[in-house]
């Protein structure tokens, strides 16, 4: 077994990592950005090394940065977590050519052909795992999704050869269509994966979305631990998954099953993964029925990392997912066999997202935990980083949390669900918790029957309002950046050691530093940096005149593109901007209309939420 461990990561995941390690006997090492320094990771480490900027380019992205932590702690793996560089098959070969460093996951050569995606089609196919009717070599030409388009029909879905997660994703609903979708998948291929090839598929118009998670280790043991249904998802962001899928009969599930553990064994896979389906769903079908084995499944996609959900299948097998990782990773073999593996009873996992759902899930850009006291007792497990006082850190992702409920059967688990997120007391910070409250009332989730776009096509959002009327928190300003803070660096040596030592003075009279000449009151460092914000795009004071429209950004991001100029004629749902944001490409669309009297952007601007992009008149 490794003797010390790095986590290439922040928040919950890298404490989960950690909480294995620990088990196991292992040292561990934090890295953290600018924005972290107070990280419920970094008070969780044995030791820990600032890598950069708040920025997750100049920071946790920056592989050369986390190479040198581990070297210079002296750990001899290296745990990438989810996200960030967690399916960089090119870091992965780096730290696999590091001396004295281990990669824990999947080698970069099975993380490569997997993360190829019509390499993984034909991996797949070739094991007689189904896939989507579809193309296993990359297309180019227009003419090639039309001539798809005459023989299998519409929808055709055309995806990234490097995407994944939603990614790089565009419907075309009919030929016409085909130019500009095949233009914009092409576009987030290359900006997000540097690859612009494409491939197709049928597209499936309600589809269950199912994953199964799977490990394996180097003597070519490969296990599958069940599914997860993952079908609660908004805009491809899963708010809600459980196991097993209330929508598979057994011998369906036995089928997925031994698909992805088929498919895994010929990709000369190790370590954990999941290999995610598309289930054709039965929209007629009678809930105490499930799908049986005849269904059609699909192999989708290999996510060569630990999932976010992997909390749902310990869940139900009692195994920890992560020490079996460290396990493979340090050459020794799984603890378990699948005759070992049993399911038992119902999990369910709610994504605590720092959202606002009656606002469109809009991610709160500021607030601090007045109260945090997550709930406990029996089948009840929080996954977290933070404490109360903690300020929200708002440069990365959402999630500041995840409540895993277990019970004996799916009821007991959604009665248990809504005993825990009562519990969940949090204040200071607007979350999710009450979209989570709604949900557990929510006819077609309690009975199973919800498909990928119940979320967003089918839910009434009034009932997101009134949830989040009922039982929702609000952010409180964080008046730390109001605080006088002042800011000294020391060096100095613990047991041979060199260490950086940043003071914050808070509250007490300002000091004068000397350094740069100012007054000695700085900001604290989280306000410090690139936080996207060039300050150039409009504000708040924008004249518009009346019956006008301030067409203004929804969250922060960068202008890929602005479609219309002075003068232009622009009708209600008409594109204004292409803004890309947590990596998507979001079309920004006027809600009235009208004549454009002004342009406040520019392509390649950053943008803060809330900024006005076109003014209309
Ligand atoms: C699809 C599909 C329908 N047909 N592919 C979205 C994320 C990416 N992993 C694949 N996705 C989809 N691929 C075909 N041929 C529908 C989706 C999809 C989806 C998949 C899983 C979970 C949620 C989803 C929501 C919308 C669309």
């Amino acid at each position: 077994m490794f003797e010390k461990v790095l986590v290439a990561n922040r928040g919950e995941i890298a404490v989960r990592v950690m909480r294995a390690c620990a088990e196991l006997g292992v040292d561990t090492v934090a890295v953290y950005s600018d924005a972290d320094k107070h990280g419920g990771h970094v008070r969780y480490a044995d030791e820990a090394y600032n890598v950069g900027p708040a920025r997750a380019a100049d920071s946790y992205l920056d592989e050369e940065a986390i190479l040198d932590a581990a070297r210079a702690a002296g750990a001899d793996a290296i745990h990438p977590g989810y996200g960030f560089l967690a399916e960089n098959a090119d870091f992965a070969a780096r730290v696999e050519d590091a001396d004295g460093i281990t990669w824990i996951g999947p080698t970069s050569e099975a993380m490569k052909r997997l993360g190829e995606k019509t390499a993984a089609r034909r991996v797949m196919d070739a094991a007689d795992v189904p896939i989507v009717p579809g193309t296993t070599e990359p297309v180019t030409e227009a003419s090639e999704v039309t001539v798809f388009g005459e023989e299998h029909g519409y929808p055709i879905a055309i995806k990234a050869e490097g995407g994944g997660g939603g990614r790089g994703m565009k419907v075309v609903e009919s030929a016409d269509e085909v130019d500009d979708r095949l233009a914009s998948a092409k576009r987030e291929g290359e900006a997000y994966f540097s690859n612009d090839s494409v491939y197709l598929e049928r597209y499936l118009e309600t589809p269950r979305h199912v994953e199964v998670q799977i490990v394996a280790d180097e003597a070519g043991n490969v296990v599958h631990l069940g599914e997860r249904d993952c079908s609660l998802q908004r805009r491809h962001q899963k708010v809600i998954e459980e196991g097993p899928s209330p929508a598979l009969s057994d011998e369906l599930r036995e089928r997925i099953g031994e698909a992805a553990r088929r498919g895994v064994a010929a990709a000369d896979y190790t370590n954990a993964g999941t290999v995610e389906f598309l289930v054709e769903e039965d929209v007629d079908r009678d809930p105490a029925e499930p799908l049986g084995p005849e269904t059609n499944f699909y192999f989708l996609e290999v996510n060569t990392r630990i999932q976010v959900e992997h909390t749902v299948t310990e869940a139900l097998t009692g195994i920890d997912i992560v020490k079996e990782q460290l396990r493979v990773a340090a050459g020794e073999a799984l603890s378990v066999s699948q005759d070992d593996v049993e399911l038992r009873g119902h999990a369910i996992e709610f994504r605590i997202n720092a959202e606002n759902a009656a606002k469109e899930f809009q991610p709160a850009n500021e607030g601090r935990l007045e109260t945090y006291d997550p709930p406990g007792g029996i089948g009840v497990r929080v996954d977290d980083a933070l404490r109360q006082g903690d300020a929200l850190v708002t440069d990365y992702d959402s999630m500041i949390a995840k409540l895993i409920v277990w019970g004996a059967d799916r009821e007991e688990c959604l009665a248990r669900s809504k005993r825990a997120l009562a519990e969940y007391e949090l204040d200071g910070v607007v979350t999710i918790v009450p979209f989570h409250r709604m949900m557990l009332d929510d006819d077609r989730f309690v009975a199973g029957t919800h498909t990928t776009k119940y979320l967003d096509e089918e839910l009434d959002p009034d009932r997101m309002t009134e949830a989040q009327e009922r039982w929702g928190t609000e952010a409180t300003a964080d008046d730390g950046d109001d605080e006088a803070v002042t800011e000294r660096a020391f060096t100095v040596e613990v047991n041979g050691k060199r260490f950086e030592v940043e003071l914050e003075e808070r509250g007490a009279p300002a000091i004068p530093t000397g350094a740069g000449g100012s007054s000695g009151r700085q900001r604290p460092p989280q306000a410090v940096g690139d936080d996207g914000s060039d300050g150039g795009a409009g504000g708040s004071d924008v004249d518009v005149a009346e019956g006008g429209e301030a067409v203004e950004a929804e969250m922060q991001g960068t202008i890929l593109s602005v479609d219309v100029a002075s003068g232009d004629e622009v009708s209600a749902g008409d594109v204004v901007c292409v803004l890309e944001a947590m990596k998507m490409e979001n079309d920004v669309v006027a809600e009235r209309g009208g004549t454009v009297a002004s342009v406040h952007v520019a392509e390649g601007d950053s943008v803060d939420m809330g900024d006005v992009l076109v003014v209309l008149e």
